[in-house]
């Protein structure tokens, strides 16, 4: 059943207000509502983005998830209101002493998707309980059909940087949920700001997988090649990949935006780093299935599988070349079970020593 409230600026408003006083009070640093209406031009260019191929081996993107995706009313009946949240990802400072694999700071906690979707509910039971208990609403943190960062643009939270990514008003590592829901309440108005002049990100992406100013190329994009791709990564794309083990910063930290933390919420203790901020690469490719699987259970990291770290482990050595990784190189490329770290490893050991 629909919810509807007297007016936008009555019921709607007032318990608009509860519920972000409620969203804050559960830990979420930026709250914004916006309706469930169609996101028609995001609908087009993702269509266009899909038939470009830029999906790569992400077989799920389909133009059929887009179009879902873009149609909040439609994945939820009576659906009224999108509730947008986020929370911050930053905690410690990565150590540029530090050696080893490099982990982006999204995956050095916690699973997102459980942390964060435990809170949505619980804004979606205290919505459910002002107004009667007969309300629906449904939850999404990035794996569901909804386009997150379209979302949050539009219900206010921040703008679209031209990494693609959401700048808020305390940066951008930043985590997104939403709470679809048939209650009807207030909605807040869109951030009207741009990345002005500034192009750091585009030149700083070591892949140029930023080929358009707030247009991502995803099939060259390390976050892509290191978690999504399941066989051998390209080899002109290898070198370029450096010390990146899981996922990629760089067009991040090279953000003003994310320039200072002064003032700023930390992330929540469940993202802190719990294997340290980068891996030892070794070790990982030295793991057989069942160890990955211990290492990595409840972290994001688990989402590669043994084969794509294992992969990712055997081309950041080959392009760091410690010495001492020779030997479980060797071992590698001769007897993993795995034909595609077998072959990564060869590729390493190819690679013309710089020491
Ligand atoms: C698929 C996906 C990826 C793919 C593709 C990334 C991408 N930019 O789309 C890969 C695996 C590469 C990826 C990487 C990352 N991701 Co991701 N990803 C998603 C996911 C599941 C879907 C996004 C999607 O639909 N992409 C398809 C493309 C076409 O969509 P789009 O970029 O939004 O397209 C818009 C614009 O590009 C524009 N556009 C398209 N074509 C054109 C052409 C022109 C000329 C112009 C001007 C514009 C334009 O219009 C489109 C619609 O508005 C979302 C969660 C969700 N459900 O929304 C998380 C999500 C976007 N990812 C997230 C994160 C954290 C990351 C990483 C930072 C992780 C990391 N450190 O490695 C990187 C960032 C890389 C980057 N620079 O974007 C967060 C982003 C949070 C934020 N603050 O913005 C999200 C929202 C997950 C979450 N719930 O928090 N991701
Ligand atoms: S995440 Fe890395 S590879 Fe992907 S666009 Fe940003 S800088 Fe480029
Ligand atoms: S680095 Fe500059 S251009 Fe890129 S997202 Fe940040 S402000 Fe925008």
């Amino acid at each position: 059943m629909t919810r509807i409230s007297p007016s936008p600026r009555g019921r709607g408003g007032s318990l608009a207000a509860e519920l972000k006083e409620f969203a804050r009070s559960v830990g979420f640093h930026l709250v914004g509502i916006t309706s469930a209406a169609p996101f028609p031009q995001a609908e087009l260019d993702i269509t266009r983005w899909l038939a470009e191929g830029h999906q790569g081996e992400m077989a799920w993107l389909t133009d059929a998830r887009a179009r879902l995706a873009c149609r909040p009313d439609e994945l939820l009946p009576g659906a009224r209101s999108l509730v947008v949240v986020g929370v911050s990802y930053r905690t410690q400072e990565p150590d540029p002493d530090d050696e080893g694999g490099r982990i982006a700071r999204y995956a050095w906690g916690d699973d997102y998707h459980d942390v964060m979707k435990t809170r949505l509910r619980a804004l979606g039971s205290f919505l459910d309980e002002r107004v009667g208990g007969d309300s629906r609403s449904r939850v999404f943190v990035d794996d569901g059909p909804l386009v997150e960062r379209d979302a949050a643009v539009r219900a206010g939270l921040g703008f679209r940087g031209k990494n693609t990514n959401l700048l808020t008003p305390i940066g951008s590592f930043v985590f997104l949920g939403a709470l679809l829901t048939d209650v009807e309440l207030e909605f807040d108005a869109p951030i009207t700001r741009d990345c002005g002049s500034c192009r750091l990100c585009i030149d700083a992406c070591p892949t140029d997988a930023l080929d358009q100013a707030y247009h991502l190329a995803a099939e060259r994009c390390i976050a892509y090649l290191t978690i999504e791709h399941r066989g051998p990564i390209a080899e002109a794309l290898r070198a370029k990949v450096g010390e990146w083990v899981f996922g990629c910063d760089i067009c991040q930290e090279v953000c003003p935006y994310n320039a200072s933390t002064r003032g700023r919420p930390r992330g929540w203790t469940e993202f802190e780093p719990r294997h340290g901020t980068r891996l030892n690469l070794e070790r990982v490719l030295e793991m057989d299935d069942a160890a990955f699987r211990e290492v990595f259970r409840g972290s994001p990291i688990k989402r590669t599988r043994r084969r794509g770290l294992a992969r990712n482990a055997a081309i950041a050595l080959g392009n760091t070349q410690p010495a001492a990784a020779r030997a479980v190189l060797e071992h590698a490329a001769a007897g993993d079970p795995d034909a595609v770290v077998r072959e990564a490893a060869e590729w390493a050991l190819m690679r013309p020593r710089t020491t």
